[in-house]
């Protein structure tokens, strides 16, 4: 069996998970966001990573219905949460270029929030710089979803090409610094200033900024100092299945 085959068994057979894990609000410590990620259980090839998977759901364009799957499983556990009275603020869902540049995407995002009964103020979609291979249909499609309430977040900040039009085109409301910047912040002045000048510039430009990979101690005390907003990453929590985000994150309500 092909990976592609297994991949479209995969979700039926319930091989295919969601993990969440936390964002941080820094100086309070309060975790009221979560981030959307796939997990592949495959029977025989153990945990497969989406770093191998979602290229190949790209590439088929699987990641259309696959990514549809993910938005309805992450907005109906999100739903549920909220039903259960937790003080919560987003679900933070990760969206393929491919599955943005479909023109049926945001008609499918309406559908799922409809189905699930999610308002959509409690959605934020991830979006890389790669999405907007084509900024003359993508940059509409983004004011047609903050219209409707949605979130919009620029994943993986610095990493791309061009990324200063885009902070200045995209309606944004979250940069989120890519991890790789955030693990070097202590290996040389350079890296910290950098850090330091990505930080400034979110603030300045009024966006909610997000470090990504937090996992010491010490990174975290640079970020405070800089007053960046939230931060994810091991020191807090690994991505972790449903049922652990409710006993380690949520207060009995
Ligand atoms: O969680 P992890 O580090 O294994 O994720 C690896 C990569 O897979 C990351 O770049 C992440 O954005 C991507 N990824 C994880 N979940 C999803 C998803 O639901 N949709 C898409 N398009 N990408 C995802
Ligand atoms: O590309 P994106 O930012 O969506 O993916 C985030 C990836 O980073 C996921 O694969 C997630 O599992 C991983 N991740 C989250 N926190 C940490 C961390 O503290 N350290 C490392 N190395 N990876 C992390
Ligand atoms: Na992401
Ligand atoms: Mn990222």
């Amino acid at each position: 069996m092909t990976l592609e085959t297994g991949l479209r068994k995969a979700a039926a057979l319930g091989e295919i998970e969601i993990y969440y894990q936390p964002q941080v609000v820094i100086g309070t410590g309060d975790v009221k966001s979560f981030e959307a990620l796939v997990r592949w259980n495959h029977r025989e090839l153990g945990v497969v990573s989406p770093l191998d998977f979602i290229p190949l759901a790209e590439e088929t364009k699987l990641i259309i219905p696959l990514g549809k799957w993910i938005l309805h499983k992450a907005c109906t556990q999100f739903k549920a949460w909220l039903d259960e009275g937790h003080d919560l603020c987003h679900i933070s869902v990760n969206i393929s270029a491919v599955q943005f540049d479909d023109p049926g995407f945001v008609d499918s995002v309406k559908q799922v929030l409809n189905e699930t009964g999610l308002e959509p103020r409690y959605l934020d979609l991830e979006l890389t710089e790669s999405v907007v291979q084509n900024p003359q249909t993508a940059i509409p499609f983004m004011h047609e979803l903050k219209a409707m309430g949605i979130k919009i977040s620029l994943d993986d900040f610095g990493t791309g090409y061009s990324s200063l039009n885009y902070l200045k085109d995209f309606p944004l409301d979250t940069l989120k610094i890519d991890k790789s910047f955030i693990q070097t912040i202590h290996q040389s002045p350079k890296d910290m200033a950098v850090v330091d000048t990505i930080i400034h510039m979110a603030l300045n430009l009024n966006l909610n900024v997000i470090a990504e990979g937090v996992e010491t101690p010490s990174q975290l005390d640079y970020l405070v100092s800089r007053k960046c907003h939230q931060y994810q990453g091991y020191l807090c929590s690994a991505p972790v299945p449903h049922d652990q985000i409710s006993t380690r994150f949520f207060q009995p309500v």
